[in-house]
């Protein structure tokens, strides 16, 4: 009878550590194809804008990328032939007008927004583009 109990209480305790380890395994699963779903929703959440930026060389693209890149966008690349920039960020974190308000403040004028003036009255000669009225 001892012999017959000690099997059924070792087959029990296999069971539960399958059961535990299965278990393990399906949460690993589920916190996985959470987090891939999640990724998605956040690619889906980006919007992509093209906004005319007032500039004129290299120094200016640089100037404008580094204002523009605030949290919430992932990306920020303006055309000094253009003048465009375009932005992809998530609108739930950031908006369009705010980016912008940071390019102007280091001297920039946007579509939106007239560049801090001395924040232009700073910058190098050869970024000293022609004003909008
Ligand atoms: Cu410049």
């Amino acid at each position: 009878m001892k012999t017959v109990k000690f099997i059924i209480v070792a087959l029990l305790v296999t069971t539960l550590r399958t059961n535990s380890f299965a278990q393990m395994h399906d949460h690993s699963k589920m916190d996985m194809s959470k987090t891939s779903a999640d990724s998605k929703m956040d690619m889906a959440s980006t919007k992509t804008e093209t906004i005319k930026v007032w500039g004129n060389c290299e120094g200016c693209q640089k100037r404008i990328e580094k204002a523009a890149k605030i949290d919430g966008v992932s990306k920020a690349s303006w055309d000094k032939d253009s003048k465009l920039l375009t932005l992809v960020y998530d609108p739930s974190k950031v908006k369009s007008d705010d980016i912008q308000k940071k390019i102007a403040a280091v001297g920039h004028d946007t579509e939106k927004f007239k560049a801090d003036d001395k924040a232009y009255t700073k910058l190098p000669g050869c970024c000293q583009y022609e004003r909008k009225k």
